[in-house]
């Protein structure tokens, strides 16, 4: 009896206060980071944003991130990507449209899973997408595909790159139309695997005191789709010319590599991986060496980092992903931000929230 009497006030106690709750909805976090831009695309999810102008209209290669429902591990397994979307703008603020798939895994004969970050280039009256995928044995290797579009469809070849490796192709074309391609990725991008060209396949991760693993390059041939040299480390040093070593893992190489030129001078830049910067360091020539100079982009939220820059109308821009529409790692979407080189051509850092 006792107990009854007491429910009824309870129970209007507990319909008020589950009322006030619903009226005080959205919670907002005043600790929240609010993010300089928003995401591109929000139909799928999208990340390491390859950005090109073809045609004066701004073409976007990424990866295209989907939940293959694979655990998360260290080698990034999670990142179970099986095609490619093509996006393009008439301008930075301007609608961005889906060319639909411009290349799936099932038509391309050699790889067996995971299609990680892309780029593309113009040539011989043609578009090539350069993608990496981990072939049968579950190697990464290089694939090559062509277009008489930007946006595809891309027809693949029947083998990878020659003497290719790793993971995240980046092509550039110098003044003088020369092509190179720059590649690589530690760790799940298996980069370590690769001393002196030759695959170990038991090879580890350098300790900490040891050098850091270099990011590679190699001029293409005319066709675009082969090496003209043998694959080249791209020395990155310090401003006294040193190496890095693998604990120094705010400035050494992880993955992300992407060059572009400003006043004369070539900029490499790349992810620090575990330490989630996009840094550059500068040089003299494509094959570096390429001398330490700071940060453009310092973490997103999200474990990866990846970008590229590209110069549109006279200024110049950052295409960056974060997790904003996921909170899930490998659940990405690819955003846009002016960058700004200073007089004396260093680049300032952007902050990806206010
Ligand atoms: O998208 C898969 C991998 O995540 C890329 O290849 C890396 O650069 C990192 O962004």
């Amino acid at each position: 009896m006792k107990d009854k009497k007491l429910l009824i006030p309870l129970l209007v106690v507990s319909v008020v206060l589950s009322n006030c709750k619903k009226k005080e909805e959205p919670v907002t976090n005043p600790e929240a980071k609010k993010p300089i831009s928003q995401p591109l695309v929000s139909h799928l999810y999208t990340a390491d944003p390859s950005a090109h102008v073809f045609n004066n209209r701004i073409y976007i290669y990424p990866s295209h991130d989907i939940d293959a429902g694979i655990p998360e591990d260290d080698a990034g397994g999670h990142f179970g990507m099986t095609d490619y979307h093509v996006f393009s703008m008439d301008s930075i603020n301007g609608k961005v449209t889906d060319h639909g798939v411009a290349l799936a895994i099932q038509d391309v004969p050699w790889a067996g899973r995971q299609m990680w970050a892309p780029d593309a280039a113009f040539a011989n009256d043609r578009y090539y997408l350069y993608f990496p995928a981990k072939d049968k044995n579950d190697v990464f290797k290089i694939g090559v595909a062509t277009s008489k579009n930007p946006e595809g469809p891309f027809v693949a070849e029947p083998n990878p790159i020659e003497g290719s490796y790793s993971i995240d192709p980046t092509a550039f074309k110098d003044e003088d139309g020369s092509y190179y391609l720059y590649f690589g990725g530690i760790w799940g991008g298996q980069l370590q695997r690769w001393n002196n060209n030759q695959y170990e396949s038991a090879a580890q991760n350098r300790k900490p005191s040891e050098q850091a693993i270099l990011p590679r390059v190699a001029r293409l041939n005319h066709d675009m789709k082969s090496f003209a040299e043998p694959v080249k480390e791209v020395q990155l040093v310090d401003e006294n010319g040193n190496l890095f070593t693998e604990s120094q893992n705010d400035k050494r190489f992880f993955e992300a590599a992407w060059v572009h030129k400003y006043k004369g001078k070539y900029y490499f830049s790349y992810s620090t991986g575990d330490t989630h910067f996009i840094a550059y360091a500068v040089g003299d020539s494509p094959y570096g060496p390429f001398t330490y100079k700071g940060v453009i982009l310092n973490p997103v939220e999200g474990w990866t980092n990846h970008h590229s820059i590209v110069e549109i109308n006279s200024s110049w821009y950052l295409f960056y992903h974060d997790v904003q529409l996921s909170g899930k790692t490998h659940l990405r979407n690819i955003k846009v931000t002016e960058l700004h080189h200073q007089d004396d051509g260093s680049i300032s850092t952007i902050n990806p929230y206010q």
